[in-house]
């Protein structure tokens, strides 16, 4: 990032065009990492709902069911904006804003029905989530929407890091190449050419990778005896409404200031058929 102009580089936008994802360092201070893990473990250590348990998703390595050994392991912490002032304040940070106005537009648009959430990876219990493109169960009118992933911990192979499939969300990719449950097919020789590509990267607390809702992405299981917190946020540009009715819809959203000096023409990518 730029420091004097507090927006992304252009290397860094054309990096995130041609990969579908960058990291930026530090773009969140210490002591805004640091309230969000007081204010994480308190909510972990007295749950409110909603939440989501590493039973109910069924991924690998997650307990058969909640009466199973484990079964109370949280997963995600949704709903993050209505649990506290400092997930707004977070998510209208204006060098994030300016860097998400690179890529977006000037006028953003934050959904509170998709992440939204404090991701956690627990030991013993968290599970592997296997290859996807997170708009297989979204519904907006172009699958341009950018998500916001904030390390509040270190994040490493052995805690269950991400990992990405680079210009994966420039790539047309059929049907048939994904599951009953809309997961990239780790057993199909084409895929497999394309998994051979993944790149992975430690994250730092503060550190935060943007990526898009096309690029493939997987993270495995924590096999540390640490917790792994992350926050995660989705925006849109303003002229990507979700469609009507559909779950993408089913929650108001959240404007975002208008982000001066962001470019209002942005590259656009076709449809998927
Ligand atoms: O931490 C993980 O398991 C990955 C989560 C993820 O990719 C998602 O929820 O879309």
């Amino acid at each position: 990032m730029d420091p004097d102009r507090q927006r992304l580089t252009s290397e860094q936008g054309d990096a995130f065009r041609r990969d579908g994802f960058i990291v930026i360092r530090g773009l969140a201070s210490p002591s805004l990492c640091r309230d969000f893990l007081s204010l994480v473990h308190d909510q972990l250590a007295a749950p409110f709902n909603p939440v989501e348990f590493e039973a109910d998703l069924g991924y690998p390595g997650a307990p058969a069911d909640r009466a199973a050994e484990g079964g109370a392991t949280i997963r995600r912490l949704r709903q993050a904006i209505d649990r506290d002032s400092l997930f707004t304040t977070w998510a209208t940070d204006p060098p994030l804003l300016a860097c998400l106005g690179e890529l977006l537009g000037p006028d953003l648009v934050l959904s509170l029905a998709h992440h939204n959430c404090i991701m956690t990876k627990q030991p013993k219990f968290s599970s592997v989530t296997g290859w996807h493109q997170d708009f297989r169960y979204w519904s907006f009118q172009r699958p341009e929407l950018v998500s916001v992933w904030l390390a509040l911990g270190p994040e490493r192979d052995e805690n269950g890091r991400l990992e990405f499939i680079p210009g994966s969300h420039n790539l047309t990719l059929s049907e048939d190449r994904f599951d009953e449950r809309r997961f990239f097919r780790e057993d199909l020789p084409q895929n497999q050419a394309l998994i051979a590509k993944r790149q992975s990267f430690d994250l730092e607390a503060g550190d935060v990778v943007l990526f898009h809702c096309l690029t493939l992405h997987t993270a495995g299981a924590n096999r540390t005896d640490a917790t792994k917190f992350s926050v995660v946020l989705t925006y849109r540009p303003a002229d990507n409404p979700p469609l009507p009715g559909s779950r993408s819809a089913s929650l108001p959203e959240l404007t975002m200031p208008v982000i001066a000096g962001a470019p209002s023409q942005r590259p656009t990518r076709p449809n998927r058929p």
